[in-house]
């Protein structure tokens, strides 16, 4: 048996003082100092002045950083950790100078030398620790807590290598590594006090104590350090810096003594290599799981290793008197991905911390929150059991402790009904069974939330039915929303300019106020502004995508845009398709009532996504023969942006005139992107799926391009679909497929678009292009109508700005603050 830990009294509070220490010199001098020791060249090249005025920068918030932490543990306010796999950040400079407003400081600062501001924010890498929406939402999130000023840790991992780097090479997508730690990331900060081991491998072992009490020990396992990095995350001009902590894995010290002794040096290193790998690569899926080893390592490594620091600090303030721990911590799980926190919890409690079962799980059901993302079944991660038995032996046991118990509750509620058992169970029986990691969140959160109303709808009446009716309490809703900080104010500095200088500033905080907006849309003088504004984004945009992509676009044309994941689902065939059609027309000469249209779609495929891969090279090819043919240059363009990603989109909305948000209803649970674009004054055309409709909702049908089936009728037309017939009853159907099929867009490569093909006309199409196509084209019609009358134009486009304050993540932290943390 181990020996026993003293338990230690509750030490008095915290002796850090709050008193303020030195002033920190002014951002100008310590740019100097950096410029002058840090620097090893005499010629100073962009990359490295950035990284002195970084530094610069995270200095100035070192007293806020301190004092937030001081205060956060002084006044046992209750914590929040969002723990999540993903924290998309993107770029953090330009963010930082506009939250704590010292953007006329830097350019103080860099006056002497001959770069601009914009020039260094532009040397700034990415931290691209995320693969789309959900790990964008994190970092949204993020913003939001701090600037609402709210104890809010983000626990993620320190990835060496982001999400890949896109190249376009003959149309077809290639990664290429992303090393954006290469040049340092001068933000973070190394905190080895703070590391903790993590153990893996091993076997479990009882031991009965001097009581009687029988208790599991976890013997023989593979530990690995956690190394603590924290990245500063201050609030909006209101002195709050939060932390967002990152883990690397490290070996331990002791991992490879016995081969060390044996001289065996080369297996030693090789050991170490092991280790390392937890936190080498953000595996780049973002709507199936893959099942790999590595990726449950990872996960089960942020989860130890953020409950081991949450509850080291407990026991630093409280000693092990855990009966408030509830009460002051809220774990919120951002998807399944770090659910495995549930039985690891439970284990540090009860065999580290000596609880009896019942109050652990009291602590651990009352404390854990978990947030779906999904509706798509091969989304939901399951973990095979024997993996975890030999990986995590003694958190199998713990799951099947937790199922045993809780299936007791289900065999009450359904008695009788062995197949509700079965099908309910967190282990997925069989020949090779299954632990279901949704379930076992469910079980022990007491708030389970979807991310818009449709979302959560569909939650309660499809995936997790049965649990809603054992637990309707805990299901609730949360609509997520993006900050106004990084999507509207930094981003969009003329748009942010002009709201200003009629509304005040209060706006970016209280982004409500924008409403204000709709009492301007008569007043001649600011339409014409806000027209101006838009058509600068859109010659900056136009000069981006000359830049990327080599292709022309007009700034008087009808700028249309179409950037996330690619995915199926999402329907970038359905854009393609349309593009078709338009070129079509204009080979045909029906041109008459044509809008010219600049059609720009970009995003990342899955690498192992095969049909995704196979969409992105039609619409490189697509762009190829439109953009060759003189005839058809006035009336479309059409280009595919490589590498698209948080930087980008911060170009990309600003300049968009009508953002596509076109998934097959009822399979996007929100999207984010359609809110960043609606806030920047772009026209959605959409269909009724995830948050569109809440948009909708906001805007009115008279300011939205609304088309397609709604969710019911999907579910509906799949009993019986049938593309082959929707094709042949559809004229402009039918000419497009006749051209995909003629290989007109692939003469040097024939048959390579037979499986797109196959999947339109397929009865099996579970995204049900075919069934959407003419009422799509139709309802691009009118926005090609709407985009004629410019002034009317304009009044849309203010009217969806104006509307768009529900979407603020501020709104959406509002919402989990008063009824899932009750801070
Ligand atoms: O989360 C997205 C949803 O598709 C989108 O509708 C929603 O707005 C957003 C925020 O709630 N989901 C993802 O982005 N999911 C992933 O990126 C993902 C990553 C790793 C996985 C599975 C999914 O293993």
């Amino acid at each position: 048996p181990p020996k026993k830990r003293a338990t230690k009294a509750a030490p008095s509070k915290p002796k850090a003082t709050l008193e303020p220490c030195e002033p920190c010199d002014a951002l100008p001098a310590t740019f100097n100092r950096h410029v002058r020791y840090g620097l090893s060249r005499g010629e100073v090249a962009h990359g490295e002045l950035f990284q002195a005025l970084a530094l610069s920068v995270k200095e100035q918030m070192l007293d806020e950083w301190r004092e937030t932490r001081i205060k956060d543990s002084c006044y046992d306010n209750k914590q929040v950790a969002y723990l999540s796999l993903e924290f998309l950040m993107g770029r953090a400079l330009g963010n930082a100078l506009l939250n704590l407003d010292l953007e006329q400081d830097s350019r103080e600062a860099l006056s002497q030398y001959s770069v601009s501001l914009e020039e260094l924010e532009e040397a700034e890498h990415d931290a691209g620790l995320g693969n789309g929406g959900l790990g964008r939402l994190a970092a949204c999130f993020l913003d939001s807590c701090a600037s609402m000023d709210l104890s809010v840790t983000g626990y993620g991992i320190r990835y060496e290598y982001g999400m890949f780097a896109q190249k376009i090479v003959d149309g077809y997508q290639v990664e290429r590594p992303d090393r954006w730690l290469r040049e340092g990331n001068p933000w973070e900060v190394r905190v080895p006090h703070h590391n903790v081991t993590v153990k893996f491998f091993g076997h479990t072992e009882s031991y009965v104590d001097k009581q009687g009490r029988r208790h599991m020990i976890w013997v023989d396992t593979q530990d690995v350090l956690a190394v603590a990095y924290d990245m500063p995350v201050p609030g909006y001009r209101n002195g709050r810096v939060n932390s967002l902590r990152l883990w690397k894995a490290e070996a331990t010290d002791d991992f490879d003594l016995a081969e060390f002794n044996q001289g065996d040096y080369t297996e030693a290193v090789a050991c170490k290599n092991l280790a390392e790998q937890i936190t080498m690569v953000l595996y780049p899926n973002d709507a199936s799981e893959n099942g790999k080893e590595l990726r449950l390592r990872q996960q089960y490594f942020l989860s130890s290793a953020s409950l081991q620091a949450i509850l080291k600090r407990w026991v630093h303030h409280h000693g092990h008197d855990f009966s408030e721990f509830a009460a002051k911590n809220v774990i919120q799980l951002n998807d399944t991905h770090p659910s495995i926190a549930v039985p690891e919890l439970m284990r540090l409690l009860v065999d580290e911390y000596g609880l009896e079962w019942d109050a652990a799980w009291a602590i651990t059901s009352h404390t854990m929150a978990y947030t779906n993302h999904t509706l798509l079944p091969e989304a939901l991660e399951r973990w095979p059991v024997r993996m975890m038995a030999l990986m995590l032996p003694r958190i199998l046991e713990i799951i099947y402790e937790i199922n045993a118990r809780y299936l007791d509750l289900v065999a009450h509620h359904w008695p009788g009904d062995g197949a509700k058992l079965a099908s309910m169970s967190i282990i997925q029986d069989g020949p090779d069974p299954h632990v279901r990691m949704a379930y076992l969140a469910i079980v022990a959160s007491f708030s389970v939330n979807g991310v818009a109303a449709l979302h959560t709808q569909l939650l309660k009446s499809g995936l997790f039915k049965d649990f809603y009716s054992l637990w309707p309490e805990k299901f609730n809703n949360r609509t997520n929303g993006v900050t106004p900080r990084r999507w509207l104010a930094h981003c969009n500095p003329a748009l942010a300019k002009l709201l200003t200088s009629h509304l005040g500033k209060g706006w970016v905080t209280d982004l409500s106020q924008l409403t204000a907006l709709n009492a301007l849309t008569q007043d001649a003088s600011f339409i014409q502004k806000w027209r101006e504004v838009k058509q600068a984004n859109k010659v900056q945009l136009a000069k981006m995508i000359a830049k990327e992509c080599g292709v022309e676009f007009d700034p008087s044309m009808l700028f249309d845009v179409q950037v996330k994941r690619i995915h199926e689902y999402k329907r970038q065939l359905l854009n393609i398709l349309h593009v078709i059609h338009l070129y079509h027309q204009i080979q045909q000469g029906h041109t008459e009532h044509l809008v010219p249209r600049c059609v720009l779609i970009g995003g990342k495929a899955a690498p192992g996504y095969f049909m995704a891969k196979l969409i992105i090279k039609l619409a490189s090819n697509v762009a190829h023969m439109v953009n060759c043919d003189p005839v058809v240059a006035p009336y479309l363009r059409f280009a595919f942006l490589p590498n698209y990603n948080v930087s980008a989109m911060e170009k990309i909305c600003p300049g968009t005139d009508v953002s596509e948000q076109i998934s097959t209803a009822g399979k996007e649970a929100s999207g984010t992107g359609n809110m960043k674009f609606m806030m920047n004054g772009a026209l959605t055309i959409g269909t009724l799926d995830g948050a569109n409709i809440e948009m909708l909702e906001e805007v009115g049908e008279d300011n939205f391009f609304l088309f397609g089936l709604n969710a019911e009728q999907v579910t509906q037309m799949r009993c019986d679909y049938q593309p082959q017939r929707i094709i042949a009853e559809s004229h402009a159907l039918s000419e497009v497929m006749a051209l995909l099929k003629s290989g007109h867009f692939n003469l040097l490569e024939p048959g390579i678009f037979d499986p797109i093909i196959a999947s339109i006309e397929s009865a099996d199409d579970q995204w049900m292009t075919a069934a959407d196509f003419d009422s799509y084209r139709l309802a691009q019609e009118a926005v090609a109508k709407a985009y004629k009358d410019p002034k009317k134009w304009t009044q849309m486009s203010i009217r969806n700005t104006a509307a768009s304050g529900r979407f603020s993540s501020d709104v959406t932290i509002a919402g989990y603050r008063d009824d899932i943390w009750k801070l």
